[in-house]
């Protein structure tokens, strides 16, 4: 069996950062650090870190007054920024920057007085984020469907801003919709969409006119691996989202001759390199990387972590 690599494929820059912001507030403040919800939706991630010395919690109140805590990559709504002050919690944001960027940019719609559509899924914790990060209601539009049954005036000010992490391709069928309907509307057309989302899902494209079946390395509760694994289904491939290699299934890959390979952004390339050994397993295996992006992007950390850990005496 032939596998390709997709390029890129795994952890982003926001990622990196996140796992990074907790490993560095555990060698600062030593352990326990509290984190709120899943660091990044991934649970060989969580569970390292909780081995660590990390604590997960889903609410600020499950946390100790005065102790660390460090918000997900996904981002909070201002509720949660409060509650901690109130508990007095040293926190620490890993609101990946580009998620922080549509905060500010919603915010700024609503302060020109428009009234602000976001794009994306409910219940998704960057979408709860989002949407209680910007004064005023937010409607949340997760459909074209959902676009013609707002009830708005048609020449109503209005703006809109998106999930980071949604379908390129859907997303910009919704836009169009609310372009098409109302007249009075501004939004960043698909840029909102994160570089490393819209990266992996075009090497997933490609990737899946050379495949036979595609695997996607990712967790069920993170929306960009699920985006990948439905490219690689309406591309016609049979596509399958695993955790690891243990739930790599034989049958998968009756008369497959080439699998395709990739891992959401929250997926680490460990997981990646264990379902290879799964496929290894069922038979011989040449494995090869496609030709495709070198991603070059990092991100700073918060200013309390760069200061030097140990200050020596002169
Ligand atoms: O929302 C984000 C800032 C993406 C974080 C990395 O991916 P993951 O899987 O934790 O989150 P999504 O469910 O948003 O893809
Ligand atoms: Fe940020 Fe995109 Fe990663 S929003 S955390 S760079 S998937």
């Amino acid at each position: 069996m032939r596998v390709i690599l997709a390029q890129p494929r795994g952890f982003c820059a926001g990622v990196v950062r996140a796992i990074e912001i907790v490993d560095r507030a555990l060698q600062k403040h030593g352990a326990p650090v509290y984190v709120r919800h899943e660091i990044v939706h991934n649970r060989h991630v969580v569970e390292n870190l909780r081995n660590k010395g990390a604590r997960f919690v889903e609410e600020l109140d499950e946390v100790p007054e005065g102790a660390v805590a460090i918000f997900s990559a996904h981002g909070v709504a201002k509720t949660v920024e409060r509650a901690a002050d109130d508990r007095n919690l040293e926190v620490l944001d890993a609101t990946c920057p580009l998620v922080t960027k549509v905060h500010v940019q919603g915010r700024q719609y609503v302060a020109q007085g428009r009234t602000l559509i976001l794009i994306g899924h409910a219940g998704h914790p960057e979408v709860e984020g989002t949407i209680g990060q910007i004064p005023g209601t937010v409607l949340l539009v997760q459909s074209e469907e959902e676009v013609a049954k707002l009830d708005l005036p048609l020449d109503a000010p209005l703006a809109y801003v998106t999930q980071t992490t949604l379908s390129v391709d859907d997303t910009r069928g919704i836009i169009d919709a609310l372009l098409a309907r109302f007249t009075d509307i501004v939004g960043p057309d698909t840029r909102d969409i994160c570089y490393a989302t819209q990266n992996r899902q075009a090497a997933v494209r490609e990737l899946s006119t050379q495949v036979d079946v595609l695997l996607v390395v990712g967790a069920t509760n993170s929306s960009n691996s699920n985006r990948l694994r439905e490219i690689g289904s309406e591309s016609g491939v049979a596509s399958y989202l695993v955790a690891d290699g243990s739930e790599v299934k034989a049958e998968w890959f009756d008369g497959a001759k080439t699998v395709g390979l990739t891992a959401g952004a929250s997926a680490p390339e460990e997981m990646v390199e264990n379902v290879i050994d799964a496929l290894r397993a069922l038979g011989p295996v040449e494995v090869s990387t496609m030709t495709g992006i070198e991603e070059k992007v990092e991100f700073k950390l918060p200013s309390k972590l760069l200061q030097p850990l140990v200050v020596r005496e002169v």
